[in-house]
């Protein structure tokens, strides 16, 4: 039997399988079967040769990437050319799986690439590479940006949350606080905070071993976390949690009260591409979604410029900021003098461990 037709046979008895405490068990267990056999669909055959999923990995150019999911003729493509202005500089051929060339979105003096992702789902859920490389593409974006159309139904949205769900992409959610690490000897160790609500030693012990993990330290640090949480979290590098922004585009297509209806949902932006309509309201929430932060670099005896600034993940620290400006740069490190809001006087002597704040100017002093 193929993974296809496992995967089928499993979610059908799932399907059947009433949903009660007596059968929690059971179906936890089924649950974490599952994960297993979506993840082996989405990981290359050890030794196979379908569709040469590696090396597509598309170096990030920019800041940040955003990928566009929705589906065909919601208005992506329009997006794209209304608020990029350059083709990423990643040579088209390694975009030969995707529809278009991905843009570059410049903004605050970064560069963003966006992706137009074409039917993940479809590719993905047969196993092939292509679907597997577009899965790959998605999983490393910073945002996703689901472009939905406002004439259309709810169905698509909840279509898509599905399949990327399938993948292993988790929106908006953080990623479950499980302490989980695999060890060599001593059993399985589990320790808790406050005990979990939803979540039994036995059932633990029992995905545990299907997975063949018969030793590991398991700590849960939140009494909410979820059957699904915990497999979440054996299947770690399978699954990635990723913000998503919901855009509908063609409002100028629906009623006023329908905008105003759809504007209110969470993580929700409105716009229209053919009337030019919050399209820069999309671009600052972009930015905002991102959480990334600008610094300026400052050399000794030369003046700062304000006009190329460096773009960094909020929350960094002097030695992401080192590692971003070239992997070896630390080594050299021997200290930092910053200006600006995250220091008590300035310059303030910085070292590696110094988290930065928006609009700091930075300067690096090597050995
Ligand atoms: N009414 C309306 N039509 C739009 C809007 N944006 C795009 N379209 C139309 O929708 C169709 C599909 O657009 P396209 O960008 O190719 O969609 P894609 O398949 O998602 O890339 C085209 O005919 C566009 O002219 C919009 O804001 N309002
Ligand atoms: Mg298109």
């Amino acid at each position: 039997m193929g993974i296809l037709e496992k995967i089928q046979q499993i979610e059908l008895e799932m399907s059947r399988t009433q949903k009660n405490k007596a059968t929690e068990y059971h179906l936890g267990l089924l649950k974490g079967k599952l994960a297993k056999l979506k993840r082996e669909l989405l990981e290359p055959a050890a030794g196979g040769s379908s569709g040469g999923g590696q090396g597509f990995e598309v170096s990030k150019t920019g800041d940040a990437r955003v990928s566009l999911i929705g589906f065909p003729s919601v208005g992506k493509s329009s997006f794209l050319s209304k608020i990029t202005k350059t083709k990423s500089e990643v040579a088209s051929y390694a975009f030969t799986t995707l529809t278009s060339v991905p843009g570059v979105l410049e903004y605050q003096g970064a560069e963003i690439q966006i992706v137009d992702l074409p039917g993940i789902i479809h590719g993905a859920s047969d196993g092939k590479g292509r679907g597997r490389q577009v899965v790959a593409t998605a999983k490393t974006s910073d945002l996703i940006l689901m472009v939905l159309d406002a004439t259309k139904g709810k169905n698509q949205r909840a279509i898509l949350e599905k399949e990327l769900e399938n993948v292993g992409i988790r929106l908006n959610k953080p990623k479950p606080n499980i302490y989980f690490k695999v060890k060599t000897t001593g059993g399985v160790k589990l320790l808790f905070t406050s005990p979990p609500k939803n979540l039994d030693e036995k059932l633990i012990t029992a995905i545990l071993r299907d997975y063949r993990i018969h030793n590991a330290d398991v700590l849960i640090r939140d009494e909410n976390v979820t059957v699904d949480d915990f497999i979440d979290i054996i299947n770690d590098s399978h699954i990635s949690y990723i913000n998503c922004l919901y855009v509908y585009n063609k409002i100028d297509a629906v009623s006023l009260e329908e905008v105003d209806r759809i504007a209110r949902e969470p993580q929700t932006i409105v716009m229209s591409c053919e009337m030019d309509l919050g399209l820069d309201d999309v671009v600052e929430e972009i930015w905002y979604q991102l959480n990334l932060l600008k610094l300026y670099t400052k050399r000794r005896g030369v003046s700062v410029n304000f006009s190329d600034p460096m773009v960094v993940r909020n929350g960094s620290t002097i030695e992401q900021v080192c590692d971003s400006i070239h992997k070896d740069f630390k080594h050299g490190f021997k200290y930092a003098l910053v200006w600006g809001s995250s220091t008590k006087h300035n310059p303030q002597k910085c070292g590696l461990g110094h988290v930065v704040n928006d609009e700091d100017v930075v300067s690096i002093i090597a050995k």
